[in-house]
This record gives C-alpha cells, structure tokens and sequence, in this order.
C-alpha cells in the first residue's frame, strides 16, 4: 500500500468539484499549474495576478533532508506545537562521506554523525514525521518512488524537492522555516508564479537523453531566468520521456532558479507509480487524471496563456556539456572540444561521477552500464576513475538483483553510499593536490566553485549519465565521444548508446531500508541537546525590532559577481555544523568575492583598521553593538535552499542585504529569520556603496506597504547620498521583521 494513501484518496476526491469552482471563477481555459495551484489555494478563490499576488496555499506533504531538517526541526521545537499536522518526512542523505566506498563510507558516516542522526531519528518520533535514516537513498528519489502523486503540492527544505514534478507534481523547495509553519497548519504563501510553456516536440535519439533538454534550457534562460516561474512542459515530446526521464528534467529546473517546473500526467508516469508498488493510487488516479493537463484551448493556442514559451525539438536535440563553475554555459556537443582549447580548460578529465538527486535513476544507471559493455566489446577502458551512486536502496538492490551492479564492479565502476556524496562536498579525494588545476565531469546538477571536492581549481562540468561515461571512456575535453575514437590497440571504433528500458521487467524490488514509520503519539520521547555539542545547539529567539531607522550602519562586505549560497554558507566541512547556528556561522560568506579588493574572505573593518575574515569582522562589529549591512550582486543566493545562509548573518548582526537582485528561496529565508531583504531600485547605484561607508536605513515601514526606503551612505568625505531601495516585503512579512522573526511572530499568534 503506498504511504498516506487517506490523504491521496482524500485529495483526488476533492478534485472534481474544486476544478468546477475553480472554473466558475476563472471562467477561462486552464494551464496544468493553476490547475493544481487553485485546487491547492486556501481561502477565497480569485484569478490571481500572476507575479503579483500572494497567495496561501494549503499542502499535501512536506519533506526534509538531514542537512536542512537540524535547523528546520530545532525551530518546530520552538513552536509550541505536539505534532505536525501534514505527513511530512526526513531523509538522511547530506552527511554521507564519499570516499573510499559505499560499504566503509556508510559505516564511517554514521559513526562520525550519529548524534545528529540519533537526533534527527528522536524528534521525527517526537512530532509524527516520517524517518529515513542514512543509506535509505537521496531525498528526492525516495520521494519519487514512494511519496510523490500528480496533481499534489509539496514543499521540501532543499532546492532540487522540484524533481517530483516529474510525477505531475507541484513540488517546491523552501527554507526550514516555512516547512515549520506547514507542519504546524499555517498556510504556506507563495507570490503567485508566472507560468513558461516548454513546448517539447519530435523524440529523443541516440546519445540525447532527458538532461540535455534542461541542459539546453539553461542556455537559454540562464541561472535567473526562472525565477518567480513556473516552469510547465507541454507537446507530444513529452509522452516520450519516463518518469524519472522528467524527474532528471524538473530538478535541475532549480538550475535556472524556477519555483518548479511540472508535466502533464501520462502513461509513462503510470508505468513508474506501478513499477514502484502503487497500483492502489492508480485506481484513485483513474478518476482524476483528465485534469492533470493543460486545457485543449491552452494547447491550441498557448501563446495566450503562458507568459513565456520556448519550443525544443528533442529529434534534433544534441548532448550538451555545461560548465564549468556555473550551470548555464551551455556547450552543444559538438562545440566542445573547440571551447575547451580556447578557453583554457584542462585537457584531461581526471575523475567521471554518476548520481546524484539529477541522474540515479535506474533507466540512468541501464543506459551507463550498455554502454561500458559496448566499450568492452569494442576494446576501450576507462580513462579516469568513474563513480557511481545509486539514488536509492530500491534502486541498489534492484540492480544488484538483476546482476547489473556486479557487471558495472566488474567493468571499474567504483560504488559509492546512496546518498548526495560527492555532489555536495563530502567527497575526499586522494587523486590531486589540493588546488591542482584538473577537470571532472559528473551527471550532477550544480557546478559551482568547490563544491565537490573543495578545490577552486576543479573544473566541473554537468552532462548526462550517458556523456558523463563516454567522456570517462576517452578521457579527453578535445575528443567527441559520438564520432570515430581509437581502441585500447589503436583501432578505429564507434562507442554506441543502446537502448534499454526505463522501468525493471520485475518491477523495483521492495525496500523501506531504514524507514522508521512516524509514531502515533510521540509525547513521552524527550529531547536532550547536549549544551557541549559542537553539532547540535538550541536556538535562541532572535530580538524583535525597536520600530527605528536603522542608524549607523557599517557594510560588512560588498560582493562583486556570482555568490551562490555555496559562497554564502559553503557545505562540504561545514555541513557538520549544520544544527549548530554558532559553529556554522564562522563559515558566513567566506566564499564571496569583495568587491574592493577581489579577494575572498578578507574585508576591511573598522574597529581595528585591519583586513579581517568576514565573520570575524562581523562578529567583532556585533560584539561593539555595532549594526551590519551587506551588499550583493545579481541573482543573490542562488543555488540551495538552505537557511542558514540566512541564519548566519541574522546571527551575527547583519540587519539588511542589499542586492541588484535575489534569488527567490534565498529572500524568503531571509525575510523569515528577521532580515530586511531589499533591492536597488536603480541598479546602477550599487557603483556608489563606497568601502568606508556607514549606513542609515530610513523609512523602513514604508517597505511594507509596497513603497521604498531610503539607504542612505555617509562618505567617508563627508559627502552623503541617498539611494532608494525597493522590497517584496507585504504587510505579513513586515510582522515577520517587527517580531524579529517569522517564528517569533508565529508564537504571538
Ligand atoms: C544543494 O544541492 O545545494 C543542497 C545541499 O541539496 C541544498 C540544501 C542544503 O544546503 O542543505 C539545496 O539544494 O537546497
Ligand atoms: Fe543532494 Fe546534490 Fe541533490 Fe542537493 S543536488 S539534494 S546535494 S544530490
């Protein structure tokens, strides 16, 4: 039986006659996304304005994973509540080292992380969440195999909680706090998305796989093009493409920071829910699934009704290799080698890595293995070592049962845990020094500076599970792995792709490996935090706002160019710290390039007159009494959901973060912990932030009513100069910064 079938049964039950309000309303032909937003809205229904509007949303589930759920859990402990009131589940994938195996590395994980995970483990039973413990598999897989539905609506503390769009899901990723409030029955607000038609037309062919359409799309949108969107896919293309094909799709739409991206529910996603054991939520789906497209007015004429549309011919769609440093320089195959010689890349791939919550399915794993026994057949090995993570324990096992994971050991594949690994930092490697300059290549999503193996000078480039193992088979940028290649004699092959099949012909083999079932009354289990854990520490309330201008302000730092929250709170070492709010904010912003010097982590302070880390600056300037401000660029917090790139600064002092513009997790978070989340109103103003500044913050209230405020500098000259400054902020989130905090104000109430 699936899990939370009541809950599915009651949401499909309610369908038909919310779409018929729905319907009375809008009186308008519907795109599949409003169709499940507006079956999902709480309260008074309205067509809303598409980027305009806020609007309360009531959810079908909430999940989390470990690296998130530390802080998402302390602040549900602070809520005042007994238990949560949606299913919601914790995944234990972040902590999980890669290094030398799965078998040794799992082992070494729990060990080196048991207390978070005993605590992780004790508050799920606590407050009736579901618990997946480490090894179970990523958080999104699992979601995929036993929790996603279409036409439900999700939220998950991490970015890519996008990827169960690929199961007609509307899924998105948020902060902890916000999964707070859900668990606790508070409506959950989303400024309503604007909605970009994807049309997909013609049919994948050879080495062009799923990745390459979201590949190709971040071309075309880049890293912000998405954001406040929704990113929905339409057009015969897409009933050619499996489940976890969409899944690969819909996750890395958190790429080009879409709010989610979703596709019309078919027959391929059918296949997967029986595949994976849920045959009883087909019965319920049978009724439902008329509306899990877009209307046919819609389809006829969709320039009407999207706000965007962009059109990919999958037949003529090539592979793509994007990288490296960021996930929107998109390299069409064939332009590659060229690319990488004049832009300076390094010659080689020293290491190829397979998984990751983009690319672990089982049809990925299939495709990887045809192809490496099309290698061996035709004489060519491997050129640098190649890593493969399972998404899941199901998918383990089931490859395992079907003699395709002896067959890919035997053929070099290095297993690793299934979990995030080296997609997130907790890769050590033994093969190059550290700052060596080299090149990799995995079928991840992110490729951020560092973030797999902590070196500045790794080249990383994204690509599909199928190039990922082509480029690991010749080892070199220079060479297109589709055309002629020579053998390990010398002789003159062509490396084919194969075909397989998306789903297993004995279906996915049973597996709930460390699941513990969320407890029906948790009352009686006691949660003890350590006050000596360097892990784990309670969270004090933030203080409320005294109503004033901010007066005085120093900027602790003007950040020039990308600044991921990769750069703002950087994971790999420090997802160690993640439960620890004191510990883990001496890593704040370390990552991020100072505008005047163009150096990292070193920012001039003014208490001492001397260059100093960001952190001990700020916490110098905290200790002084002494308010903060920071200065960001374009697209500002992109990247992961975590809020501890929010948290952080809040902690230490910082009262607002002026940007050119935010990424939109990233403001949510920072407006939920107290922060004042503001933007240039002309952005050319960002030029005349000066070094030695200090800063006022007038007319703060006004923001909440939609207006500006004024940031005023003082020169060190003398000389002052007004800039306006403009918000998202509404009247509720401005009770968020009067309390000092969405969760301080949470308990007013
Ligand atoms: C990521 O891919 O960056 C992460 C690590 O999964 C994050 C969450 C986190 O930082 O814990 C995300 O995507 O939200
Ligand atoms: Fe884990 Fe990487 Fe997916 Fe983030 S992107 S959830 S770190 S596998």
């Amino acid at each position: 039986m699936s899990f939370d079938i009541a809950m599915i049964k009651k949401v499909y039950a309610s369908y038909d006659e919310k779409m018929k309000q729905i319907r009375n309303v809008l009186s308008r032909p519907l795109t599949l996304t409003e169709k499940i937003l507006y079956a999902h809205v709480e309260g008074e229904l309205k067509d809303f304005k598409r980027g305009v509007d806020y609007v309360n949303f009531k959810l079908d589930r909430v999940a989390m994973q470990d690296a998130t759920a530390q802080m998402a859990l302390l602040q549900l402990m602070q809520a005042g509540k007994s238990k949560v009131v949606l299913p919601s589940s914790v995944h234990c994938d972040h902590l999980i080292l890669a290094q030398f195996g799965a078998k040794k590395d799992l082992e070494s994980s729990i060990d080196k992380s048991k207390e978070v995970f005993d605590f992780l483990s004790e508050v799920t039973k606590k407050y009736g969440i579901g618990f997946w413990g480490p090894g179970s598999g990523i958080i999104h897989q699992i979601i995929l195999e036993n929790y996603a539905f279409p036409g439900g609506m999700l939220i998950g503390t991490d970015s890519h909680t996008v990827n169960a769009g690929g199961l007609g899901m509307i899924a998105i990723g948020v902060g902890g706090a916000d999964a707070v409030d859900a668990m606790v029955g508070i409506p959950w607000e989303l400024k309503f998305p604007k909605i970009v038609g994807v049309k997909l037309t013609g049919r994948l062919s050879g080495w062009a796989s799923p990745k390459d359409v979201i590949l190709k799309l971040a071309g075309i949108t880049t890293v912000k093009g998405g954001t406040g969107k929704i990113v929905e896919y339409f057009g015969e293309g897409t009933k050619s493409l499996s489940a976890t094909g969409k899944g690969t799709i819909c996750n890395m739409g958190a790429e080009i920071g879409a709010t989610t991206s979703i596709f019309p529910t078919d027959d391929r996603m059918e296949d997967y829910l029986k595949a994976t054991g849920r045959e009883d939520i087909l019965l319920e789906l049978g009724k439902v699934k008329h509306h899990f497209k877009a209307d046919d007015e819609v389809l006829a004429d969709p320039k009407k009704y999207y706000d965007e549309i962009i059109e990919i011919d999958l037949s003529s769609l090539e592979p793509h290799i994007n990288g490296p440093f960021t996930p929107d320089k998109a390299w069409p195959i064939s332009q590659f080698a060229e690319a990488s010689v004049k832009e300076d890349y390094p010659k080689k791939f020293s290491y190829a890595l397979i998984g990751s919550c983009t690319n672990s399915s089982y049809e990925d794993l299939s495709r990887v293995l045809e192809i490496l026994k099309d290698a061996k057949k035709k004489g060519v090995s491997l050129k640098c070592p190649l890593t493969l993570t399972p998404g899941s324990e199901k998918i383990r096992k089931t490859i395992e049962r079907d003699g395709m994971l002896k067959l890919l050991e035997e053929m070099g594949v290095t297993f690793l845990a299934n979990a995030c690994g080296p997609c997130i930092g907790q890769w050590k490697r033994h093969d190059i020094k550290d700052g060596e300059k080299n090149a990799i290549i995995t079928s991840f999503n992110r490729n951020f500076a560092k973030r797999n193996d902590g070196n500045a000078n790794t080249y990383s480039f994204v690509a599909s599970p199928e190039i990922t193992v082509a480029m690991a088979l010749v080892g070199d940028l220079t060479i297109d792995p589709r055309k002629p290649i020579k053998n390990d004699k010398g002789e003159t092959v062509t490396l084919e792709v194969g075909v397989v099949n998306d789903l297993p012909y004995g279906g996915f083999a049973t597996d709930t490996t460390g699941y513990q079932a969320p407890l029906e009354d948790g009352s009686s289990v006691k949660i003890v935090i350590d006050p000596k854990s360097e892990r784990l520490q309670e969270l004090k309330p933030f203080k409320a706002w005294d109503g004033k201008d901010i007066l005085g302000a120093r900027l602790l730092i003007k950040v020039r160019g990308k600044c991921t929250t990769d750069h703002i709170s950087m994971a790999g070492p420090w997802l160690r710290f993640r439960g620890h709010l004191e510990n883990i904010s001496d890593n704040m912003l370390i990552g991020a390039s100072n505008a005047f010097n163009g150096e990292v982590n070193k920012v001039k302070n003014f208490v001492t007159g001397e260059y100093l880390p960001v952190p001990e600056s700020a916490k110098l300037y905290k200790s002084k009494g002494i308010d903060t401000v920071v200065v960001g660029d374009e697209n500002y917090g992109e990247g992961s959901s975590r809020e501890h790139a929010a948290l952080e600064p809040r902690f230490l002092g910082v009262r607002a973060v002026l940007v050119k513009s935010f990424a939109r997790i990233h403001e949510t978070n920072l407006k939920k912990q107290g922060l004042l989340a503001i933007t240039f109103k002309n952005k050319d103003d960002w030029e005349k932030i000066e070094e030695e500044d200090t800063v006022d913050i007038v007319g703060i209230p006004k923001l909440f009513e939609g207006g500006s405020a004024t940031f005023r500098l003082h020169h060190k000259n003398g000389k002052v100069e007004d800039i306006e400054v403009v918000s998202t902020f509404n009247q509720l989130h401005g009770k968020w910064f009067g309390a000092g905090s969405a969760l301080n104000y949470m308990k007013t109430k």
